[in-house]
Formats: C-alpha cells, sequence, structure tokens
C-alpha cells in the first residue's frame, strides 16, 4: 500500500480505537484511493487526507425528557459536522439506541463523499440520539424533539448546519423539530431542515427521493451492463422511508419485489409484495411488517435469529440493502452469489460488510454504493432548500426530473472515475475517487482550515 494511506489509516486507528464503524468506512474509502494518491505528491506534505478524517468539530449534548407517566429519561444527542468544504454541514439525523460517536461519525464521514457527488453545495454531517423512538406516544416524541432541539439549535442555521431525516426521524419528527426551532429564534428560517411536510415549506418528491434515486442508479448502472429492471426479482431489506419508495419505482420498471423486512424478520411473498398494505402497517399504523399476514395468508413471515438477516435467504436478481449499517455479511453475501443475484443497490448506508463487498465485487456481481446510490435523498434535500431561498415550488415533476439527472450525473462520474483508474466495473472504487477529486480540489482552493 501506498506509504501515506498506510501512515493515515494507522494513526486513524490509533486515535479512534473504539470506533469500529467509523474505521470500516475509512478504510474503504481510503483503500480505493491509492491511484489517485500515488498520482499526487503533494497530498502528504499539504496532509489532504489527515485533513479528510478529522472532523471539523462534533458536539454532544444531554437531552432530558419526561414520558406519559412523568418518569423523566436523559439520551445523548450528536450533532457531527464534518466538513463544510462545499457548502453548509447537510445531513441527517437517526434516532435509534444503537446510535453512538462511531456510527454518528461514519455517517458523517460517509456524507462529505456523498454530498460532493450531487454536484451541489452542501458540506457533510450527521446528527441523531440514542433515543428508541419504537412504542413512544406521539406527545413522548414530542416532547424529546423539543428537548433535542432546545440544545441543537444554537449550532444550526440555514446557511450553517442543515439537519433532516434518517432511521427513526420522518415527517412528524421533522415537524416538531422546526416547531421548536423557530419558537426559539423567533424567526421562520425555513430551510433550516429538510424533509418538512409540504404546506409548510417541504419539497413535493423528498419523502420518494432516496428510494426512486436508489432504482434511477441501478437503471443506469444495469444499462451499462446491457440490462435493465424489467421481469427482474428483487428483494428489499427494511420498510421505511427508503425502502417503501424503492419498492415503488422498481414494480414502476417492471420488477417483481418478492420480500421485505423490519427488525424482527422478513415477509416472501411470491406473488409479489402488495405496497399499498406495507405502507398502511408501516407509515399509518406504525406497527410490525409480520402484520401483513393478515391480508396474505399465503405470504410467509420468517423471523430474525441472528446477525444473518432472513431476506437475503431468498433467491433473486437485484438485492436492495434498505435498512442499516453491516447488515449484509459475508454469509448472506455467499448466499445471495449462491442464489444467482447480479447487482446489490445500496440504499442504506455501508449495508455490506467490508467482506460482503469484497466478495460480489470478486464474483462479478454489480455494487451500487451507498454515497452514489442513496445520494438522492440529500439531492432533493438540497432541492429543498433552493426552493426556500427562492420562497417557490416546483412540481412533483420537476423535482422528480432533477433528481433523475442528478442520479444519471452520479452514474457517470463514478463510471468515468472507474475507468480512468484502472477498476472498470467497479463503482465502489469510481465513488471514492471521483468525491475525493472533488473535496481535494476545494481543498486546494481554500488554503489551511
Ligand atoms: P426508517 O426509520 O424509515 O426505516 C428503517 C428500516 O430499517 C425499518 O424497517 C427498520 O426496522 C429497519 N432497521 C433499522 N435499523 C435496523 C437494525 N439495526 N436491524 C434491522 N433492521 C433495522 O429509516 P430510512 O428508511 O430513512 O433509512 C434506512 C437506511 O437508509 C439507513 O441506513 C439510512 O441511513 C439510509 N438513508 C436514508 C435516507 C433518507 O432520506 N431517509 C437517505 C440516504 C440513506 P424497525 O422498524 O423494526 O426498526
Ligand atoms: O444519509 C442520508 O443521506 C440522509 N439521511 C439524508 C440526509 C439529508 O440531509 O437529506
Amino acid at each position: 500500500m501506498n506509504k501515506y494511506l498506510e501512515r493515515v489509516l494507522i494513526d486513524t486507528e490509533k486515535k479512534n480505537p473504539q470506533e469500529a464503524e467509523y474505521l470500516q468506512a475509512v478504510k474503504e474509502v481510503l483503500e480505493s484511493l491509492e491511484p489517485v494518491i500515488d498520482a499526487h505528491d503533494d497530498y502528504e506534505k499539504n496532509a489532504f487526507l489527515e485533513r479528510m478524517v478529522e472532523p471539523e468539530r462534533i458536539i454532544t449534548f444531554r437531552v432530558p425528557w419526561m414520558d406519559d407517566n412523568g418518569q423523566v429519561h436523559v439520551n445523548r444527542g450528536y450533532r457531527v459536522q464534518f466538513s463544510s468544504l462545499l457548502g453548509p454541514y447537510k445531513g441527517g439525523l437517526r434516532f435509534h439506541p444503537s446510535v453512538n460517536q462511531s456510527i454518528m461519525k461514519f455517517l458523517g464521514f460517509e456524507q462529505i463523499f456523498k454530498n460532493a457527488l450531487t454536484g451541489l453545495p452542501i458540506g457533510g454531517g450527521k446528527g441523531g440520539s440514542d433515543f428508541n423512538p419504537k412504542g413512544k406516544s406521539d406527545n413522548e416524541i414530542m416532547r424529546f424533539c423539543q428537548s433535542f432541539m432546545t440544545e441543537l439549535y444554537r449550532h444550526i442555521g440555514q446557511d450553517v448546519d442543515v439537519p433532516a431525516g434518517d432511521i427513526g426521524v420522518g415527517a412528524r419528527e421533522i415537524g416538531y423539530l422546526f416547531g421548536q426551532y423557530k419558537r426559539i429564534r423567533d424567526a421562520f428560517e425555513g430551510g433550516v431542515l429538510t424533509g418538512k411536510e409540504i404546506v409548510y415549506g417541504g419539497s413535493l418528491a423528498r419523502k420518494e427521493a432516496t428510494g426512486y434515486g436508489l432504482i434511477f442508479f441501478m437503471r443506469e448502472m444495469l444499462k451499462a451492463h446491457q440490462n435493465s429492471l424489467q421481469g427482474k426479482t428483487v428483494i428489499i431489506s427494511g420498510s421505511g422511508n427508503v425502502a417503501i419508495y424503492a419498492c415503488e419505482k422498481a414494480m414502476e420498471y417492471g420488477a417483481k419485489v418478492v420480500a421485505m423486512s423490519d427488525s424482527n424478520g422478513c415477509i416472501y411473498d411470491k406473488n409479489g409484495i402488495d405496497l399499498d398494505l406495507i405502507k398502511q402497517i408501516k407509515e399509518v399504523e406504525r406497527g410490525r411488517i409480520k402484520e401483513y399476514l393478515r391480508e396474505h395468508k399465503d405470504a410467509q413471515y420468517i423471523e430474525t435469529t441472528n446477525e444473518d438477516f432472513p431476506v437475503w435467504t431468498i433467491k433473486a436478481d437485484i438485492a436492495l440493502p434498505c435498512a442499516t449499517q453491516n447488515e449484509v455479511t459475508l454469509n448472506s453475501a455467499k448466499k445471495l452469489v449462491e442464489n444467482g443475484v447480479i447487482a446489490i443497490g445500496e440504499g442504506a448506508n455501508m449495508p455490506c460488510t467490508a467482506e460482503a463487498t469484497e466478495y460480489f465485487l470478486k464474483h462479478n456481481v454489480l455494487v451500487a454504493p451507498a454515497k452514489a446510490a442513496n445520494a438522492g435523498g440529500v439531492a432533493t434535500s438540497a432541492i429543498e432548500m433552493s426552493q426556500n431561498s427562492m420562497r417557490f415550488s416546483y412540481t412533483f415533476e420537476e423535482v422528480e426530473s432533477k433528481l433523475n439527472q442528478i442520479m444519471i450525473n452520479i452514474f457517470e462520474s463514478c463510471k468515468n472515475a472507474s475507468d480512468k483508474y484502472g477498476c472498470s466495473g467497479n463503482y465502489v472504487a469510481g465513488a471514492n475517487i471521483a468525491a475525493f477529486q472533488k473535496l481535494a480540489k476545494a481543498m486546494r482552493a481554500q488554503g489551511i482550515v
């Protein structure tokens, strides 16, 4: 390995010994940058990589809140403001009990590269809390969001840092967060959060954007390999925001989606998933996916019992992990390849373990990497910010068409970079290289900061 790269990797490991997810994300990027680093001998002198892997700022704070029984709880809030090279910090908020500094940093780090690929003026950040929204009442969610924002507000702003949703944070949470921000600032700064409801400044098609964008990217990738989604069997993990709209668009392109999941298990419906029912269970009732069987008695439910998600044992041409990090283990990758999978589309962030990704690439399975393939969500967030600044809104069709073009451009950037640096067809490396080149250019232009 290139000596400079190797040293930065070792130093990063030393400095962040407990942060497995963060180190995994950094390692993947640094390893794929080797040909670029070899070609630029001034990167080391100017510490380009060291500056790339050190967040500009990490904020953690106490979030006390009271449940409906009067019991007080304390959670930890985070905002990692990783890079403002290309614009205000931008990235989602995750509410999930597994949230810790390592997960926040890996997500923030990946966000910098993803946002660079969109071609839009947004830096990279991420935040959230180890709060578990499952089983909480609306009032509990509101009180938690208000307490969270009462600390976060001083660190964000429409030209400073613009959070949005992620796991456990959707339009309901964004609404409560926005209400509290507006109340504290005594000003209507619409662009301070994205993923808002349409009625107070949200963008049409933002809800659909990550899932739709994933399928647009998949369409482009398959096209480049003389293939398409038409008639393909698809399995999807998760049944949240990304999974639902990936399913919807895949079906529109003539694919048959036969499985979806949640953290408890997966459903397999060989006749094709009834997406209206999934939306009813997940978006309206906030229920468990097992409920699917109440209307489809011949569908199967398989419970999750260990780290290998059962959804990946179902035979399919295309697999779309849309739940969480490291949800595709090496075991699962082997099973998918054995079952003849041709392409993986990462709707979630870092859903494949390093070993799984390596296994797919070695077996000529196309991998649409998260930083590129799920960038449609944040790209549409940036379009929401523009609409807020213009005090004007686009139609659904206008936003979808911009999103489509952005995903086409992102695929082209990944493909060109992989062709140019001798790793044709490896879009994981292509995405990292294409994004890094933009960031390095901005870093050089802005001096030592
Ligand atoms: P949601 O909260 O809407 O849905 C998450 C889904 O994944 C649920 O079905 C959930 O099941 C499942 N899930 C979450 N954590 C785990 C876990 N630890 N083990 C098993 N299943 C799990 O989130 P999103 O759809 O918004 O996000 C999904 C993924 O996509 C995340 O990786 C996120 O970072 C990424 N992403 C999201 C974007 C967006 O715009 N929302 C943009 C780009 C990427 P359960 O309900 O049982 O917990
Ligand atoms: O991971 C992601 O890109 C998101 N959760 C969306 C971020 C955003 O700012 O829309």
